[in-house]
């Protein structure tokens, strides 16, 4: 079925069988090599990449049952310039994948190396569309910016949805998020960044992202990478249906696949 699909058993590697997008020829994530990237002035320059998030637009914390993630009202967010030109994009989601240890879990790579979590801001063109599922269809509808996690100090912002993560530990658990969370505080201080053509990492993985990747990480904890690792991937009362890992959310990262004949640009450093 539609939700038939892991990082184990069912994993990448057999995603193609029910969902044949993931077999097509622009799919993410792929490893960044940084020297094939092209710095583009004339078109990523000219208008540069800006956002706005309002405090209140992080409404919910949800767990999926393979990530945690906070859902948002778009309203009075934006998202434009660089990549996306004039077009104009709220933001609906925000997530994040991560590892069984500090030395895996991106789901980029820049030259080949791993960082230990990466964070994806998920917007959708209000341009040109009128729904998130419309433009989920479409090559320009959706941009997610990608925010590499390195271990070091504790993260003020992540801090507020790492003690939120112990309410939603299950499967298909939702919290009211009160305390505002604010997503442009999750972002690096410097704004260059890698772009390219690509798709969603996750079934039924559709082509239709404008990927931003900024170059440089921000640091979050060892202790706040392990309260992810707590997660679990089955509903409360359920017997934990897996005997690895206790069903802890872990590894849930796709690995890399062939950038191909896509351009790689960059901007800023
Ligand atoms: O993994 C997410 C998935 O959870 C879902 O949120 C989807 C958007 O509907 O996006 C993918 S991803 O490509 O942003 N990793
Ligand atoms: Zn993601």
């Amino acid at each position: 079925g539609r939700d038939d699909w892991d990082y184990m058993r069912n994993g990448p590697d057999t995603w193609v069988d029910k969902f044949p997008m993931a077999a097509g020829s622009r799919q993410s994530p792929v490893n960044i090599e940084t020297d094939r990237a092209e710095s583009d002035h004339e078109s990523l320059s000219t208008k540069p990449l800006r956002w706005k998030y309002p405090a209140y637009a992080s409404r919910k914390l949800v767990n999926p049952g393979y990530c945690w993630r906070i859902d948002c009202d778009g309203e009075g967010t934006f998202l434009s310039g660089g990549p996306l030109m004039d077009d104009i994009y709220k933001l609906e989601q925000y997530h994040c994948h991560w590892g069984c240890s500090d030395s895996r879990g991106s789901e980029h790579t820049v030259d080949g190396q791993a960082f230990a979590g990466e964070l994806h801001l998920v917007h959708w063109n209000t341009t040109k569309y009128r729904t998130f599922a419309e433009a989920a269809k479409a090559p320009d509808g959706l941009a997610v910016l990608g925010v590499f996690l390195k271990v070091g100090k504790t993260h003020e912002e992540m801090e507020k949805i790492a003690r939120m993560l112990p309410y939603v530990s299950h499967k298909d658990e939702v919290v009211d998020i009160v305390d505002p969370i604010d997503p442009s505080k999750l972002l690096p201080d410097d704004n260059g960044y890698w772009t390219y053509l690509g798709s969603l990492t996750t079934p039924p993985c559709n082509e239709s992202v404008t990927w931003v990747l900024f170059k440089k990480f921000i640091e979050v904890s060892h202790h706040q990478l392990n309260i992810f690792r707590n997660l679990r991937k089955f509903p409360r009362g359920e017997e934990c249906p897996c005997h690895e890992n206790h069903g802890a959310v872990i590894n849930n990262f796709r690995p890399p696949l062939p950038l191909g004949n896509r351009q790689l640009r960059e901007c800023g450093s």
